[in-house]
């Protein structure tokens, strides 16, 4: 936590006064997926987050200008934690998978590592991103390596009446239910099937290194294409259930809670967030003499194409630089051809390949949802040409 990229960030937050006056930012080291950036600048942006209030919950987010890589550094990769971080041994770590099956298993990390690997590139998204003015870095992409859960399941047999499949953290916190106090542990659950999804690793590994303690060691789950919130790490108990499990973050937090007109009435409806929605947010303006180029990322679903707005003007196509997969995120940049000195806003907009639309944030789906997870609405950024 103490990386450059973040200690420079921390001085950039600190208010406008210094914004002001180092308005350009230099870029150093390599630029794979923005080749472009080489030695070009950076114009930040005039809407920095905001300071995070939650600093023991968000304990780190992406600072886009510094966003030149296609996979996200481990010490980049935010972090998202409910309760204080678990501290688990390897040696007293075990795996138990339980409930309704018939061969139930208390699995040690090399049992694990024995099985067959599997690697993945996957983006994280929290749902709350962009949410606040504080949070807009909530997403990053990493190679996970580990071993997949559909055998793991098939093994340990599971019961003809398991329905769904609950994943416990070693985290827990207190919480008031009705009039009760309890100790909850992070828990989320997932129908049978989208547990046997193939794609879905039990992963130990995250770019190459043993997944570190604030990311889940020694073993989380990655679920590609679900929201960060379903990736549950500091694994210690996989259990079936013949019922759908309804504890905190199903249930009551991590619930969109959305306002719709059904036949002339006016209905609310609760869902729990589960997969991603498309989405994209410009990453940063760069600037190589008199030529600026704006770039950006797109993720959530596969991504055929990007929009690009400036102020209110027509969208303009953006070129994918890096086409990213299903569930990995995809790069893309639009020369911004003679902007007008002052200060202008950056928008865009993904298009799927199912030709699904990332949506404004008046479209009814948006506009009509009164909680603020799953906020996937076109991101505005404002930026300064001088
Ligand atoms: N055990 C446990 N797993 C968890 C969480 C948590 O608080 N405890 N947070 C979840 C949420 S809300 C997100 S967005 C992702 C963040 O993963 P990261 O911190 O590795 O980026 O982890 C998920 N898994
Ligand atoms: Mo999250």
């Amino acid at each position: 936590m103490t990386s450059p990229s973040i200690s420079r960030r921390t001085i950039l937050r600190q208010g406008g006064a210094a914004l002001a006056t180092v308005s350009v930012l230099r870029l150093a080291g390599p630029a794979h997926a923005f080749p472009r950036a080489q030695d070009a600048e950076v114009v930040l942006w005039l809407d920095q987050p905001e300071p995070n209030p939650v600093p023991e919950a968000i304990v780190r987010q992406l600072a886009w200008e510094e966003l030149d890589s296609w996979i996200t550094p481990n010490d980049e990769f935010f972090v998202i934690k409910h309760f204080a971080q678990p501290e688990l041994s390897e040696g007293d770590w075990r795996l138990e998978i339980g409930g309704l099956v018939d061969h139930p298993m208390a699995l040690t990390l090399d049992d694990l590592k024995a099985r067959e690997r599997a690697e993945a590139t996957v983006t994280l998204e929290c749902s709350g991103n962009s949410a606040f003015p504080f949070n807009k870095g909530l997403v990053g992409n990493a190679a996970w390596a580990g071993t997949p859960l559909a055998t793991l399941l098939e093994e340990a047999g599971v019961q003809a009446d398991g329905r769904e499949v609950v994943f416990w953290g070693a985290d827990a916190g207190e919480q008031v239910w009705r009039e009760v106090t309890i100790t909850e542990r992070f828990a989320r659950g997932m129908s049978l099937d989208d547990a046997l999804s193939p794609a879905n690793l039990l992963a130990y590994e995250m770019n190459g290194e043993p997944l570190p303690p604030l990311h889940g060691f020694p073993l989380r789950l990655i679920a590609p294409g679900w929201y960060g919130v379903a990736n549950v790490k500091w694994l210690t108990r996989i259990e079936v259930l013949d019922r759908r499990y309804m504890g905190h973050f199903m249930a009551r937090d991590y619930v969109t809670i959305r306002e719709e007109e059904v036949d002339g009435e006016t209905v609310w409806t609760f869902t729990s967030v589960s997969r991603n929605r498309l989405k994209s947010a410009p990453a940063k303006v760069t600037r190589q003499g008199d030529s600026y180029t704006i770039m950006g990322a797109a993720w959530g679903a596969p991504i055929a194409a990007v929009d690009v707005r400036i102020d209110d003007g027509p969208w303009h196509s953006a070129t994918i630089t890096e086409p990213g997969t299903d569930v990995a995120w995809a790069f893309w940049e639009v020369e911004w051809a003679d902007p007008t000195p002052g200060e202008h806003t950056v928008t865009s907009r993904a298009i799927a390949a199912d030709g699904e639309v990332q949506p404004a944030p008046d479209d009814p789906l948006l506009a009509g949802k009164t909680t603020y997870w799953e906020s996937n609405g076109h991101i505005t950024r404002r930026v300064e040409i001088v």
